[in-house]
């Protein structure tokens, strides 16, 4: 007995209990840093307009039209990796259905919800989201909406502009999706022109291979896959402004024209404040083809473009999803089990794993996620030349990825 007290009170004991409650909180720890990251779809601005069915469940109608509902039915619990995008009801439910298969966290802002920015009393308020995906607004944002829009992505959050073709006001109030983005680059109270985006005023319709040259890139290169078509039924091209914002940076453009100029691009990305945007100039890229039974909807989300634009969309939210200052540490649910070491560093950050012939896909970011090193097979990385601050380190292999906060000190 008295041997028992002597061991309960002996410094290997307490540090073998020491090491319980440090464990204890580490788990404590990842459980909350491991919160889902939530991607908010919007409908307050009339996506559901004619044979548009821009939503990704609508369990009821109202007006004739699809009425979605916030959370949407079955649970996104269920879905498993074979889950079709029938299980939900909508022209996006086959882009939201992957995304949660990639383990994020789908909502839409139904009708009656309000675009704010740091408003606590509105439960959808921007805030509680990562992504905010907007697929053809057909009616203007209110100079308060566009106020919150744009805070949004300066403050951290991932912004994807979807418009559709000139002249496509399918609700006629005088509005079409070009001129309604637009509108919000041009006139809002944060910064003019703050994405260096604007849409062209024109249809266009092909199929294109013109992809820019980017190895690196986390969309063309990516988890979903390396997409190399897009194809554009009607749609609107942009025109990048490189002075209004560096960042801007055109991944597709229409044939003929250069890959790494400002006209004629199809698929635009930029980095502003902390946060991101991604834009493309046509609804039908991400439509499936199923939706209110009511609409004339086409299949652009698995067969246009021979299936490139599945691995585009996902691949497209994940950088939006991931590596920018708003998250203290974005980790995604198929997350594999590796850490690293030692954090903060000067020199050498390394990967430890359970499996240590394991080797990874390395990819350092700085904190707008700006690519910076992209290494395959590797188990370290060099963060030596590098000023001191925060950065973002993706690790990944086939089997899943995961996402690290890195201090260089
Ligand atoms: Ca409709
Ligand atoms: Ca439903
Ligand atoms: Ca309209
Ligand atoms: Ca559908």
């Amino acid at each position: 007995m008295l041997q028992i007290l002597i061991y309960l009170t002996s410094p290997p004991f307490l540090k073998i209990i020491m090491k319980k409650i440090i464990l204890f909180l580490v788990t404590f720890t990842l459980f909350y840093t491991n919160a889902q990251i939530k991607i908010l779809f919007d409908a307050t601005k009339d996506e559901m307009a004619g044979n548009a069915d821009w939503v990704i469940d609508a369990d009821s109608k109202s007006g004739g039209e699809s009425n979605p509902q916030r959370i949407p039915t079955p649970a996104q619990s269920g879905i498993t990796s074979s889950t079709s995008e029938t299980y939900w009801t909508g022209a996006l439910s086959a882009w939201a259905i992957d995304l949660v298969k990639q383990g994020y966290y789908v909502e839409t802002l139904p009708i009656s919800g309000k675009i704010t920015y740091g408003d606590n009393t509105n439960n959808q308020d921007l805030t509680n989201y990562k992504v905010f995906i907007v697929t053809e607004p057909n009616n203007q944002f209110s100079a308060t909406e566009k106020t919150a829009i744009v805070n949004f992505v300066k403050n951290g959050g991932g912004l994807y502009i979807i418009a559709d073709h000139n002249q496509s006001d399918r609700d006629n109030d005088g509005i079409d999706s070009p001129s309604v983005w637009n509108d919000l680059f041009s006139t809002n109270s944060v910064k003019t022109n703050p994405f260096g985006i604007k849409f062209d005023l024109v249809s266009v319709s092909q199929t294109t291979s013109n992809f820019a040259n980017l190895p690196t890139n986390v969309i063309l290169h990516g988890t979903a896959g390396n997409p190399t078509q897009m194809q554009y039924s009607a749609g609107s091209t942009m025109t990048l402004d490189k002075t209004a914002n560096s960042s801007v940076q055109g991944l597709v453009y229409k044939t003929g024209s250069s890959t790494t100029g400002t006209t004629n691009v199809m698929f635009a990305t930029a980095t502003y404040g902390s946060g991101k945007i991604c834009a493309l100039g046509d609804s039908s890229v991400p439509d499936d083809g199923t939706g209110d039974s009511g609409d004339t909807l086409y299949d652009g989300y698995f067969s246009d473009a021979s299936g490139n634009h599945q691995p585009l969309l996902i691949n497209s939210v994940i950088w939006l999803a991931t590596a920018s200052n708003l998250s203290a540490q974005d980790i995604l649910k198929n997350q594999i089990s590796v850490n690293i070491y030692p954090n903060p560093s000067s020199d050498f950050v390394y990967i430890k794993s359970e499996n240590a012939s394991e080797n990874y896909h390395l990819t350092l970011m700085d904190s707008t996620g700006k690519v910076l090193q992209s290494i395959p097979n590797s188990t370290k990385i060099s963060i030596a030349s590098y000023p001191k601050g925060i950065y973002y380190l993706l690790v990944k292999n086939e089997k899943g990825f995961k996402n690290f906060k890195v201090e260089k000190k």
